[in-house]
Formats: C-alpha cells, structure tokens, sequence
C-alpha cells in the first residue's frame, strides 16, 4: 500500500446504555448505521476533524475522548484506512438529521457489555454478595424519556464493529485490525483492548 487515509468515527454514549448511531444516507458505507465522522482534512488534527464531522453529521457538540484505533486493509484499494475512534459520554445542540445521516439513539444490548462491566455483572448475577459495587447499580434505570429503544442493529453495520464495540462500551482503549475483500466482505480480523485501568 502506497498510502494511508486517515480517517475519524465518534460516538456518543449516554449512562453507558444508550449510543447514538447516524443512518449513512450517502457515499461510503451507505445504508449502514455507524458512528459520526469522515475524512481528516490537511491541517487537522484527527480531534478536531471528529470535532467537525460530529456537527456536520448531527448537530451536535460533544467533549470527544480518543478511545481506540482501528486500521483497514481493502482488497484492490489504493490505500489503508486509519480510523480514530473517540467518545463522550455527554454532549450540547439538538441531535438533527443531515443529508448525510439519520441519528437514532440505541439501546447497548447485554451482548455488547464485557463481563468486566460491573453494570453486566450485576444484571446477570442474582448473587450481589459476589460483587461489591453490585449495591451502586439499584439505582433508577438509564434515562430512555420512557420509550423503549431498539437495539444496536449490528446486522446493518460494518462487520468488524461487534468485535470493537464492547470493548468501547467497556473503557478500555482498543486497537484492531480488519482486512476487506473488493465486495467489503471481512476476511481477517484482530482486535485488543489495553488492560482495564
Ligand atoms: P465526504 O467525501 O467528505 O462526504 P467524509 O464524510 O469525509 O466523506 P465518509 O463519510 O466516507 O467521509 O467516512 C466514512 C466513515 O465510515 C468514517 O466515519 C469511518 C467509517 N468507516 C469506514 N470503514 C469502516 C468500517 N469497516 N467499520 C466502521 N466504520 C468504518 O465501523
Ligand atoms: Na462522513
Ligand atoms: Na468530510
């Protein structure tokens, strides 16, 4: 490969339960939910383009942190991609539609916390003595303004994201490596965390 393109992906995360997704309505990846983000324009730096594309996409602002890296190789492309991906846990503005995306809030499924999560741990151990922090997790339900959301629909998505996600959810710092054929199917993968901290 001659080249790398450097790319961002940002997703914000409410109560670690909810994460809002854009509906990408154009250009690469079209017709599959992903985080907010695009291309590092000569002269930014990957926070600032992150920064950017969150606003364009959604509408919104949000105090963006780095949590991982991801690296793609394509079948036939004249370069690799290096994707940024960062998150917040809060954000300001109105979420708003674009010609771009379509945000949707979802809802976290188990599947996608680690064990490691103490939120998980807790919902699936009924023996709370096991678990110390278990008594700070009967607090109220996450915020949903009393709808049910539907699911991260990873099916709509590009297949490496079920393997990085959870360890988003989870806080750890993620590096990963996937390698598409030309049609976008996934041929190989491998994916880290940094231990937990
Ligand atoms: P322009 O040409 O300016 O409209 P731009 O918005 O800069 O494009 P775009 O929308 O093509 O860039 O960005 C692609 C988005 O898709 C980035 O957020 C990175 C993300 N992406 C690409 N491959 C991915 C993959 N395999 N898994 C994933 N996200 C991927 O989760
Ligand atoms: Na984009
Ligand atoms: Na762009």
């Amino acid at each position: 490969y001659k080249k790398v393109k450097l790319y961002t992906n940002a997703f914000v995360i409410l109560n670690d339960a909810k994460v809002l997704l854009g509906y990408k309505k154009r250009g690469f990846g079209t017709g599959l939910w992903n985080g907010f983000g695009g291309k590092v324009d000569p002269g930014e730096t990957p926070l600032q383009a992150a920064v950017r594309e969150l606003e364009e996409e959604a509408g919104i602002e949000a105090p963006l942190e780095h949590c991982g890296v991801l690296f793609f190789v394509v079948d036939g492309a004249d370069a690799a991609f290096h994707i940024d991906i960062f998150r917040a846990d809060e954000y300001t503005g109105t979420v708003s539609e674009t010609d771009e995306m379509r945000p949707e809030w979802f809802s976290v499924q188990k599947e996608l916390l680690p064990l490691t999560n103490p939120q998980t741990t807790a919902d699936h151990d009924h023996d709370h003595a096991a678990n110390p922090q278990a008594t700070e997790e009967e607090g109220p339900e996450p915020e949903t303004e009393g709808l049910p959301l539907p699911d991260i629909p990873l099916k709509q998505m590009w297949a490496d994201d079920e393997f990085w996600m959870p360890l988003m959810f989870s806080r750890r710092f993620f590096v990963g490596r996937a390698d598409f054929d030309a049609d976008d199917k996934m041929l190989k993968w491998w994916f880290a965390a940094a231990p937990a901290s």
